[in-house]
């Protein structure tokens, strides 16, 4: 074995030398690599030249640079998806009967549940209620650390001195306790003096406790809190009240009061005052000096309350004006809920209620409001139903607080159109008034879920409300409206028709008008979804001009990407496909067997046409190759181009060729195997490459497999959980953006400190690209499809469905719509008629004029096609866009020939023929050429023949192609020596860095440094992607420096080489546990001291070409001064200088 290792490293030493006679001892051996070859290598002179290229130019001096090499940490946020749920428990309410939970107390021995027995913060709770007590339990009045004592209930007549123990209380209930009733004015013993030793005590409740008096003692517990006195006749409350400077609320419901004193301003830390149930007639005039002041529990209508028939009538008619309502309400600038429905006013003074944050006018006789309400910010509810407006102003539309709008039965003629700004609108009811249309603007309430525009006159329901995707409701009964838009549809959240919920209509409400689209016997439904295919059907048919557009299937291997296709495209389902599968194996088995047969004919002169397998059923036993492309025709006609992507990894360095912008991108994940888990390898990987390669790009999220599901609700949770974590990862990403750019312009103010024009433009560059890429994120499609490919398909119909709307949506497929002349379909025909695997650009041309296709329209045309899937035009791509590949079947074949998930099976000396009869080998060369292969990429002419059998190639047709193979940049080729030497079976004519299996340690960064001339200190860059580097790009640039260099050894993961004047290392690590940057780095020596500048210039362009291929990448380059000031780094697109 060891032997047999070795013959394959002399064998290989040759292919990295161009100059055969040096191929001396000395020179580096790739397989030995890892044992320190590139130490060899350095003393083999490197004197080998390129006879090609006699590039000569002595280095320009430069100072020795001695760039550290440093590597920066980032952060890479984890995100977190747990959701916190606080919730702490709220003792004080159970373990006692507050004023709140009156009513309820009647049943709450059946149903009293066990009660916390400590408060918050530690202290005891004791509920002794309804225990039928004529005095407080002993026991009770030793216990120490009491916090809350209920006694509510009971037959207390009154309080023992000894409470003072309880010097923690915090709250004392002791409501309904008849007995404590005294009659007499100075009768003070129900409550004793040592009540006032409890500084704790923060609420007392003696309501309902048929007092005629309040016990004077409260008056001077002056750390009250929270006093509830509700439900005693009392009559008047008492001046002394305002000693409670502590007091927040006070409850005075039911007590026969009529006013409150003056003096409450005393206590201004009050929020809630509460006078339900009282004949409340005036109110202080101190009273807005509550500045705390929320809730003001009042009875407004009892201020109207004897109005006589004839007054109510002048005010309906405003021939006097409303004024009963005291102006203090109006002027509490901390009140909450002002609630004067139907308290017959017919004007409203100016109000500085600035806090208000509900207002309910309703059932009035108003036709204006005064415009301090269009100032109240923290208005959340305006009701002004039931009144007389007839227009409403612009101001309406600074309230930009309110969820709720209530303008039902008025004369609204119009909405004003600054309603649009009411963005956080969640409720809007302009139902009953004369709207003759709606306005435009009301696209802007993003988050309306309810519109009620019944009993109006409209005409016609405005395109714009298509936008309000998260109705639920709309009721549109009794207007005149004869037709519905045709986007209606994109309000999925609109789901029923015609429904209640409770007494409330729900849904789509449409009856009582005059509809013809969509007809009668579609409208009337409970269930949107009829409408809404009408609608979607009518949208697609009155599409003009929709052209073929391109769908790109993504995911990994195996989640069923192929099978859902069969489904989309044919309707099949899996047990379906199968049986069909069975029929054409034996068939195909059939076809091989003649194919092999016919092997030998394989030197026809013409290419043979292969036929795009157009809508053609793909096994389903095998696994994607490469890519498969199917077109498919809805039944709506609208027609795509779908290209299915094998997940083999293998495939991944070809993907970026077939990766598109302009595409809708399915992105397929096994719905059964998804988790938090596996997020990264289903979608996370997937998001990632697309961010990279094509900023923008529509994503549609299809989780197949939901029959392997449990049940319905899993699927709908599993979707969810896919919905959340894909909107993390995204944030995420783009918080890394964020991150990077902040740093960058710290950067740049730095650098601006000691300024070098290379270093600043490198990163105003990166500064650029990460401003592009922060304004350009992938678009995710909202809604997760989930789809099963079994029996019924279930979920596809309705993916089909949303596939479609997603076409013929301008905002997102812009070109999907466009006028083609019809000369560009002839060029179409024209081109695909033409044989070869490519065309050049001049045979464009000629074909173009040929059809009278202006020399200016090409390029427009050209990108047309490639848009349609009909050929393949890499505009972008410096090398290649002066190439069109007019059969883009052809051009998967080549790369499916080359990268191929299953190999193995292909490499079967003696089942596959050809490897006998096309390539000559013998089982023994026939393993080394393979094992060479599958280890290091590299690629022999006869094995090379042999992978390419299928295309029966002539010499001259296989010479081009090895010409056109490195501009895929993902090979590179060897020139092969004039005169033969001895056996080429396993001399390397092209090699693919993808499959180099072997992975240079970090001992080559040491051989490096020690390599001659050995006092020299490498000069390093490095290249830092924040983002990490995506799979293959190091293998483009290894494959695009073959150009450039003179004699290199290759690993998976660098790339030692020699040029003219220097020899450089490139070495690519990734970071796995991603607390630091995948990073490229760079490292030189020159002959002399001096920066080899120009071999730095070439290789570093080489590494910008690439990394530039690649839309989204960012990378940050480091390397020292002296490289800087010497112009040596090229970080921009460039073509590259062949010769300096
Ligand atoms: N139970 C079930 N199996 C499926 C479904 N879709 C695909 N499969 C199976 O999943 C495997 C992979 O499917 P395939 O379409 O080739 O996956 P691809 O690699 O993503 O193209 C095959 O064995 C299919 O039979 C589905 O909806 N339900
Ligand atoms: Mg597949």
């Amino acid at each position: 074995m060891k032997d047999k290792e070795k013959g394959a490293g002399m064998l290989k030493k040759a292919r990295f030398e161009r100059n055969p006679e040096h191929k001396g001892s000395k020179s580096p051996s790739p397989t030995r690599a890892s044992s320190k070859s590139p130490k060899r290598a350095g003393s083999g002179k490197m004197s080998d030249s390129r006879p090609q290229s006699a590039k000569s130019k002595s280095p320009s001096p430069s100072r020795k640079s001695s760039a550290k090499s440093r590597s920066s940490s980032g952060k890479r946020g984890s995100s977190s998806h747990e959701r916190k749920k606080s919730k702490s428990p709220s003792p004080s309410r159970k373990g006692t009967t507050s004023a709140s939970s009156r009513g309820r107390s009647a049943g709450k021995k059946k149903v009293r549940v066990k009660s916390p027995s400590r408060t918050q913060s530690g202290l005891k709770i004791r509920d002794l209620s309804d225990q039928g007590l004529t005095a407080v339990p002993p026991n009770l009045l030793v216990e120490k650390d009491l916090g809350i004592v209920n006694l509510s209930g009971n037959n207390l007549k009154n309080l023992p001195p000894e409470i003072t123990r309880w010097d923690k209380l915090e709250k004392l209930d002791l409501s309904k306790n008849y007995g404590l009733r005294r009659t007499k004015a100075n009768d003070n013993t129900s409550l004793p003096q040592e009540i006032l030793t409890l500084v704790n005590l923060r609420e007392l409740i003696i309501s309902e406790c048929n007092l005629q008096r309040l016990p004077p003692i409260i008056w001077q517990m002056t750390n009250l809190q929270v006093l509830d006195v509700s439900r005693n006749k009392i009559n008047i409350l008492v001046p002394e009240v305002g000693n409670l400077s502590n007091l927040k609320k006070i409850n005075l419901k039911h007590t026969n009061i009529t006013s409150l004193p003056p003096e409450i301003v005393y206590c201004q830390d009050l929020e809630e005052i509460l006078l339900w149930g009282n004949k409340i007639t005036t109110l202080p005039e101190t009273l807005p000096e509550l500045l705390k002041l929320k809730t003001l529990g009042l009875n407004y209508r009892d201020f109207c309350g004897q109005m006589d028939a004839m007054r109510e009538k002048f005010l309906n008619t405003g021939q006097v004006k409303s004024d009963y309502i005291p102006q203090i309400v109006f002027d509490l600038p901390a009140l909450e809920s002002l609630d004067l429905e139907g308290t017959k006013i017919n004007n409203m003074p100016e109000t500085t209620n600035h806090g208000l944050r509900e207002l309910n006018l309703s059932r009035n006789f108003l036709s204006a409001l005064p415009r301090s309400v269009y100032n109240l910010n923290h208005l959340t509810l305006l009701n002004l139903s039931d009144n007389q407006f007839s227009t409403l102003p612009d101001e309406l539309g600074n309230l930009r607080s309110l969820t709720k709008l209530r303008l039902a039965n008025n004369q609204i003629h119009f909405l004003p159109l600054t309603i649009g700004n009411l963005k956080n609108l969640k409720e809007l009811d302009v139902s009953f008034n004369k709207l003759k249309r709606l306005p435009i603007n009301i696209k802007g309430l993003r988050n309306l879920k309810c519109l009620h525009a019944e009993k109006n006159d409209l005409t016609a329901v405005p395109d714009e409300i298509c936008e309000l995707v998260e109705l639920e409701t709309l009721n549109l009964t009794e207007n005149n409206i004869h037709t519905l838009p045709m986007r209606l549809h994109r309000l999925t959240k609109l789901k029923d028709a015609h429904v209640y919920d409770r007494y409330n209509k729900h849904g789509l409400w449409l009856y009582k008008n005059p509809l013809t689209t969509p007809p009668m016997e579609i409208w009337r439904t409970d269930k949107t979804e009829k409408i809404f295919d009408f609608l979607k059907k009518l949208a697609i048919i009155k599409t003009e001009n929709l052209q073929r557009q391109k769908m790109l299937v993504m995911g990994e291997s195996q989640c069923g990407k192929s099978t859902l296709i069969m489904g989309l495209v044919h309707g099949i389902s899996l047990s379906a496909a199968e049986e069909e599968d069975k029929g054409r194996r034996s068939k195909q088995e059939e076809a091989d067997d003649n194919k092999k047969k016919n092997l030998d004919s394989n030197s026809e002169n013409n290419l043979p046409e292969i036929e795009e397998k157009h809508s053609e059923v793909m096994p389903l036993t095998s696994k994607t190759e490469f890519i498969e492309q199917t077109i498919w025709k809805t039944e709506n006609m609208v027609e795509f181009v779908i290209n299915d992507f094998g997940g083999d990894d293998a495939y991944r360095i070809s993907y970026p060729l077939f990766l598109d912008a302009n595409a809708l991108v399915l992105l397929v994940y096994d719905h059964s195997q998804y988790s938090k888990e596996t997020h990264q390898t289903s979608i996370g990987q997937w998001l990632d490459l697309l961010s990279r390669y094509t900023p923008g790009v529509a994503i549609k999220l299809v989780g197949t497999k939901t029959d392997l599901s449990e049940d319905f609700f899993e699927v709908e949770e599993t979707a969810d959980l896919v919905q959340e974590l894909v909107k993390d990862h995204l944030e995420n990403h783009l918080g890394k953006l964020q991150m990077q750019l902040g740093q960058v312009e710290k950067d740049l103010k730095e650098a601006k400190v000691d300024p070098n024009q290379d270093y600043i433009s490198h990163l105003e560059g990166h500064k650029k690209k990460l401003e592009y890429l922060i304004s350009k994120p992938v678009k995710i499609i909202p809604e997760v499809a989930t789809v099963s490919s079994q029996e019924g398909l279930p979920g596809v119909s309705s993916l089909v469905n949303s596939i479609e709307l997603l076409a013929i949506d301008t905002e997102l497929f812009p070109h999907g719509q466009r006028c083609i002349p019809e000369l560009w379909n002839k060029l179409r025909a024209r081109l695909k008629r033409r044989s070869g695997y490519y065309l050049s650009w001049e045979v464009v041309e000629k074909v173009a004029s040929n059809c009278h296709v202006k020399e200016d329209a090409i390029e427009n045309a050209l990108q047309y096609l490639h848009d349609i899937g009909e050929v393949m035009w890499f505009k972008n791509n410096p090398g290649l866009s002066k190439i069109l590949f007019h059969k883009p079947r052809l051009l998967v074949d080549l790369i499916t020939s080359l990268y191929h998930h299953n190999f193995n099976e292909f490499f079967n000396y003696d089942e596959n023929k050809v490897f006998m009869s096309l390539g000559k080998f013998n089982k023994d060369t026939f393993n080394e050429a393979v094992e060479i292969f599958v280890k290091y990429g590299q690629i022999s002419r006869p094995l090379l023949s042999c992978l390419w059998f299928t295309h029966r190639l002539t010499d001259m047709k296989f010479t081009e192609l090895l010409e056109l193979m490195p501009y895929l940049d993902i090979c590179y080729t060897i020139p092969q020596p004039e005169v033969p030497i001895g056996n080429n079976i396993t001399l390397p004519l092209m090699v693919l860095p993808w499959y180099n299996k072997e992975t240079a340690e970090n001992d080559v960064v040491e051989d490096f440094e020690k390599s001659p001339p050995e006092t020299m200190n490498p000069v390093t860059i490095e290249y830092l992607f924040p983002l990490c580097l995506p799979k293959g790009v190091f293998e483009r640039i290894s494959a695009c420096l073959q150009d450039h260099v003179l004699t290199r050894i290759d690993w998976k993961n660098a790339v030692y080489a020699t040029l003219d004047d220097a020899s450089f290392l490139l070495l690519s690590s990734t970071s796995e546990q991603g607390n630091s940057f995948d990073c490229i780095k760079l490292m030189f020596k020159g002959q002399s001291n001096d920066l080899p500048t120009s071999s730095i210039k070439i290789v570093s362009q080489v590494i910008a070409n690439t990394l530039h291929k690649v839309e989204g990448l960012v990378w940050k380059i480091k390397a020292s001064q002296d490289a800087w000031s010497n112009h040596a780094i090229q970080f921009q697109r460039r073509n590259i200088p062949t010769e300096e």
